[in-house]
């Protein structure tokens, strides 16, 4: 695949499914979401990748009322791609993540491409004062919860969205996952070129190195050839290092406090903007160019801003 001229960094906000509110940087009131994505858009994202939290604990929620004040905000005051999560929660059927994507119409959504034990259970040994009373158990639990994305869920949601035009990330957690992704591709669900984030260093999932990526690209490639575009996300103390490296092999970066709160290992992140800023000028330290949103929207192919239902 030739090399892509331009770097396109999303920032993943706020998340939910894996990070309670742990750190006092991460927004989850709808003020702080909107906040937090403006200055990750100015700090050089061109895509914003967003779930909602019921803003009086933090704790995930798909419902559209959750999502439609900061989204308003985001569109007034930037050009950035609005990406909205279907992970949702580790606990929510497909039919309920999918919900905030159709309702809005949005640009690009994510597509989890298959079920896993999506775990975080070790973090509930590593903290003590927890914010909310959901916390300590939904992290605790996470050790016996089956993110589920089956083959029927996967269609499901493709075949529902499909009226909006909506590109997926699809987010493969493991180089079985681009096996699924192709299988889907060949019945027909999803039109080239894909965009894949690779996912690593999820336990229950591929680890975090090197090697791996390697192995993740090279199956890529033998796999979809030209017909897909790639980013990297690796959650933790992980991401920077990762991200400098996919960003070297052509692939794109995916940053924010939803897969890392830290901004170096063992110094939290004061702001997502901080991390974007910290991967752009890595990036262009190397000698490569930012993606602006419009070119995000050209090398992936999107149906366009004007074209959503917020
Ligand atoms: N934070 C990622 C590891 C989704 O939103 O659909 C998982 C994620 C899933 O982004
Ligand atoms: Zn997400």
């Amino acid at each position: 695949m030739s090399r892509q001229q331009k770097t396109i960094i999303t920032c993943a906000i706020t998340g939910a499914i894996h990070t309670p509110t742990m750190s006092d940087a991460l927004p989850y009131t709808y003020d702080d979401i909107a906040r937090e994505a403006i200055e990750a858009s100015q700090a050089g994202a061109s895509i914003l990748h967003l779930h909602a939290r019921n803003p009086k604990d933090g704790s995930p929620s798909v419902d559209p009322d959750d999502f439609s004040p900061f989204l308003s905000r985001i569109k007034q005051a930037t050009d950035a791609v609005v990406n909205i999560s279907t992970g949702g929660s580790l606990t929510l059927s497909i039919q309920d993540r999918i919900k905030p994507a159709a309702t809005f119409s949005a640009e690009m959504c994510s597509m989890n491409m298959g079920s896993m034990n999506f775990s975080f259970h070790p973090l509930a040994k590593r903290y003590a004062d927890w914010k909310y009373d959901w916390e300590k158990d939904y992290v605790s639990n996470s050790d016996g919860n089956i993110f589920r994305n089956t083959f029927r869920d996967i269609e499901e949601a493709a075949k529902s969205l499909a009226p909006h035009d909506i590109k997926f990330e699809h987010e493969c957690y493991d180089v079985g996952h681009l096996y699924n992704l192709k299988f889907c591709m060949d019945i027909g669900l999803f039109k080239t070129p894909v965009f894949i984030q690779f996912v690593m260093g999820i336990l229950g999932g591929i680890g975090a190195d090197i090697d791996n990526l390697v192995f993740m690209k090279k199956t890529a490639d033998k796999l979809f050839g030209d017909s897909y575009r790639w980013s990297i996300l690796a959650a933790g103390a992980a991401q920077i290092p990762m991200a400098t490296t996919a960003s070297q092999m052509g692939g794109n970066v995916r940053v924010g406090l939803e897969d890392s709160l830290f901004i170096k290992r063992g110094e939290l992140a004061v702001s997502n903007a901080q991390q974007v800023g910290k991967i752009r000028r890595i990036v262009e330290e190397l000698g490569s160019q930012v993606a602006s949103p419009d070119e995000a929207r050209e090398i992936l192919d999107l149906k366009g801003g004007d074209r959503v239902a917020f």
